[in-house]
């Protein structure tokens, strides 16, 4: 059975956690305080013959020796940002620069969130701040991509896998 650890990671208040709870159908184990993950949040999906490990990470700057802990040993990371929040885009402009910086090129794929709201900033706008990098439109509290961010994050990681496997 292949395994894999994807990191869910971003800004404070984006909707990681919300993103791991629902993609665990509520399975998920979350560890923090007054509603703000400190440590980690946890769950395991079964997903096309694979078993993936969801690790979401604390947002707040001032954990991010935890935030590197948890992504250590990454093969995908999921960035979810607030699209309502001009400043939660900025961040994720520099968690992505740090996640390249230790992991090299590995695949990540961008979670717009909260495009329900009114003042969300509109997802091509988005897109074109993450140039070489997939943007996915999400309403997390609503389940809504979830399934299509982790498919083009599972389909990259299995291509590298497919490329490994081809030249052992
Ligand atoms: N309107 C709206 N609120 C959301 C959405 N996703 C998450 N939230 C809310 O945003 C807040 C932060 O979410 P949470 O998952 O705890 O963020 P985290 O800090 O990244 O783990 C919570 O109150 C969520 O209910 C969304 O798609 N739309
Ligand atoms: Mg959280």
């Amino acid at each position: 059975m292949f395994r894999v650890k994807v990191v869910v990671t971003g800004p404070f208040r984006s909707g990681k956690t919300t993103f791991i709870k629902l993609a665990t159908s509520g399975q998920s184990i979350h560890i923090g305080h007054k509603g703000i993950t400190v440590g980690l949040d946890f769950g395991t999906i079964k997903y096309d013959g694979m078993t993936v490990h969801l690790f979401g990470t604390p947002g707040l700057n001032r954990f991010s020796v935890i935030r590197d802990i948890v992504a250590k040993g990454a093969r995908g990371f999921i960035l979810v940002l607030d699209s309502t929040n001009p400043n939660s885009i900025l961040e994720g402009r520099e968690i992505l620069k740090e996640i390249l910086k230790l992991n090299g090129n590995i695949p990540c794929v961008i979670l717009a969130n909260k495009q329900d709201l009114p003042n969300a900033i509109p997802i091509e706008k988005i897109k074109s701040l993450f140039a070489n990098f997939p943007v996915i439109p999400g309403i997390l509290t609503k389940g809504i991509g979830i399934k299509e961010s982790l498919a083009l994050l599972l389909s990259q990681i299995n291509k590298i896998k497919t490329m490994i496997l081809n030249q052992a």
